[in-house]
């Protein structure tokens, strides 16, 4: 057994009790409420979902296993000569709560590069889609067809124990995690570079690199992919992406199934289709002044056109976020590093100046501060990922990570079939008296 599989049971059977004393002892103690308006309006901040990988601080945002975004980026491991960590260190971290050291770095690597090999009928799948179809759409397709490799499936259907379903949906998972990013690059070329053809994955490369590889890019764009991959991993388990996976995990669908139903999640605008979204709209703007870099005045009044036609501003706002999103500050700090004077991020800090005094006034939006996609396609375009249909493939990459470290322990602690109750609006109108007025 590898050191990375070895060290996740250890960690599995040291938290099992845990799980079953809660249920047995402590099992009928409230832990929540649900009001009227959550019942209808998304389940907003309705406690009901466990995972240990990720918190949300509304205020602070995101810690991965108890470390914030900048610790993460401090304490993992990088290769040599890279600013940004290894996406596998994280993966590790994710399944663990572990940093790795460097001779579990090396085994790690290793373990992923002997699982990148994918089968030939995934690429026709993917060959056969005609070129002006979605990349996520393509993406999802492409791993239910990887779903027939599903190791899980195979063992359920031998009849394995329950306490047994964790091994083989870590082995899918990791397989999944391995080729997944080989995967957007071989879309990608199909879409938009067909003349330069498939790129074979270099078996000397960490994901990150070997992505970058693939995507026929120099460095630093590896070091972009890391650090991407890494900050888009996980926001914890209630946001679309993260949750379909579980509840589609939930009835005992593999990886295979259960990430497909996360790609085709985060396919929708409100959701990681806002970073294509957000570029779509910049370049709208860029159309509307032609050459010219708009004002102030003229940017304010873009922003308020989008609001009076009913229109949200993508790239701001979030369902659980109060503050700025620290994934947004993270690549900022990149731009202002690396592409200080880029037409585009200019656009986006001067978008950061007005659009949250406008939201404000606007008085709709609990959050009138900038989520993570509202900078993370200048970063893409400013390395020459122009083509902005492609950024959501990106970001299921890194959610990848995060959804499926997820699903593993989802399985090694046994969480149950999801199935919450749903009411009538009769019956509501009458548990509320509305009738009674
Ligand atoms: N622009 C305009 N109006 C906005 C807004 C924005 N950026 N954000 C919220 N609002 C509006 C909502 O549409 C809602 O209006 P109605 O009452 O008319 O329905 C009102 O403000 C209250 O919404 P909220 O409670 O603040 O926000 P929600 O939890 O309902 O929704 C969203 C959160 C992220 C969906 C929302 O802020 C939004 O649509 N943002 C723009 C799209 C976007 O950037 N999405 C990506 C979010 C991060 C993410 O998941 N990335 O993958």
């Amino acid at each position: 057994m590898s050191i990375l599989k070895s060290r996740l049971h250890e960690k599995i059977l040291e938290h099992r009790p845990r799980t079953t004393r809660l249920l047995k002892e402590f099992g009928e103690k409230v832990i929540g409420e649900v009001t009227v308006s959550q019942a209808i309006g998304g389940m907003r901040g309705v406690k009901s979902l466990v995972t240990d990988i990720s918190y949300l601080d509304p205020m602070e945002g995101i810690r991965y296993r108890g470390y914030t975004l900048p610790e993460v980026f401090e304490k993992l491991p990088k290769p040599p000569g890279a600013e940004m960590p290894y996406v596998e260190a994280l993966y590790f971290m994710l399944l663990t709560g572990d940093i790795p050291t460097e001779d579990e770095m090396k085994e790690v690597l290793a373990d992923f590069g002997n699982r990148r090999t994918i089968p030939h009928y995934v690429w026709d799948v993917i060959d056969s889609f005609p070129s002006e179809s979605h990349p996520m759409a393509i993406l999802s397709a492409a791993v239910m067809a990887l779903q027939r490799e599903s190791r899980f499936t195979v063992c359920y259907e031998k009849g394995i124990s329950k306490m047994d379903y964790w091994d083989s949906t870590y082995e899918d998972a990791t397989n999944l995690m391995s080729k997944i990013p080989l995967i957007g690059a071989y879309i990608y070329n199909k879409l938009y570079k067909p003349e330069a053809g498939h790129r074979y994955p270099d078996p000397a490369l960490d994901l990150g690199g070997n992505f970058a590889y693939m995507m026929g890019q120099e460095k630093p764009y590896d070091d972009v992919a890391r650090m991407y991959f890494i900050i888009h991993a996980d926001h914890e388990s209630g946001n679309v992406s993260a949750h379909t996976a579980h509840l589609v995990g939930s009835a005992l669908s593999d990886v295979y199934y259960s990430t497909a139903a996360m790609i085709n999640g985060l396919a929708g605008p409100l959701h990681g289709l806002a970073n294509q979204e957000v570029l779509r709209w910049l370049q709208g703007l860029n159309e509307q002044m032609g050459d010219k870099t708009p004002s102030t005045e003229e940017m304010k009044q873009y922003v308020w056109d989008t609001l009076n036609s009913g229109q949200v501003i993508p790239g701001y706002g979030h369902a659980v976020l109060r503050k700025t999103d620290p994934r947004y500050t993270i690549q900022r700090d990149f731009c202002l590093k690396n592409l200080p004077d880029d037409k585009l991020f200019s656009l986006v800090s001067k978008l950061y100046e007005v659009v949250p005094d406008i939201l404000r006034e606007h008085g709709k939006a609990k959050n009138p501060w900038p989520n993570v996609d509202a900078q993370s396609g200048v970063v893409q375009w400013f390395y020459g990922i122009t083509e902005y249909d492609f950024y959501t493939v990106l970001f299921a990459i890194g959610r990848s990570v995060g959804v499926l470290s997820n699903l593993v322990w989802d399985r090694a602690l046994g969480y149950s079939l999801e199935r919450p109750k749903s009411l009538t609006t009769a019956m509501i109108e009458d548990m509320v008296g509305a009738n009674d007025k």
